[in-house]
């Protein structure tokens, strides 16, 4: 038996609040959605342009991924870089996946950061 149980501490397997921002029990500014995942504004933003995007499903971390999450994991970077152009962020942005403790992973639902605007906000930290 191999399941994703085996893998994450029951811990970070618990619902975080982004289960509640995807069945919409907790009011988000949602950007995108799809079947596979949503994208939305941080609500503690680190730069002028500051979303996430996260799957539906519960991957608690991106060290907690699967082979079988190959096309899901691409399908959220190619979210965020279809975001970001909307967004306007046509001089460049991050993305940055925080992962465990020392990644300063806070919220155990796999999400990708992409902040975004001048050049100044995007120092390297
Ligand atoms: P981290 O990579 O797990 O550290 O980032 C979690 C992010 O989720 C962080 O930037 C928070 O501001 C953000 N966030 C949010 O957008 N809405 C929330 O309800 C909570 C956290 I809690």
């Amino acid at each position: 038996l191999c399941s994703r149980r085996d893998e994450v501490s029951l811990a970070e397997e618990a619902p975080t609040i982004f289960s509640k921002v995807i069945d919409k029990s907790l009011p988000a500014d949602i950007i995108y959605e799809d079947e596979k995942c949503l994208a939305f504004r941080d609500i503690t933003p680190q730069a002028p342009v500051h979303f996430l995007v996260i799957p539906k499903v519960q991957i608690p971390r991106l060290s907690a991924a699967r082979d079988g999450d190959a096309e899901l994991l691409g399908h959220l970077l190619l979210v965020a870089k279809n975001e970001a152009k909307k967004e306007g962020l046509s001089e460049g942005y991050r993305v940055v996946i925080n992962d465990g403790p020392h990644g300063a992973q806070s919220v155990y639902h796999l999400h990708i950061h992409s902040p975004g605007g001048t050049a100044d906000d995007l120092a390297p930290g």
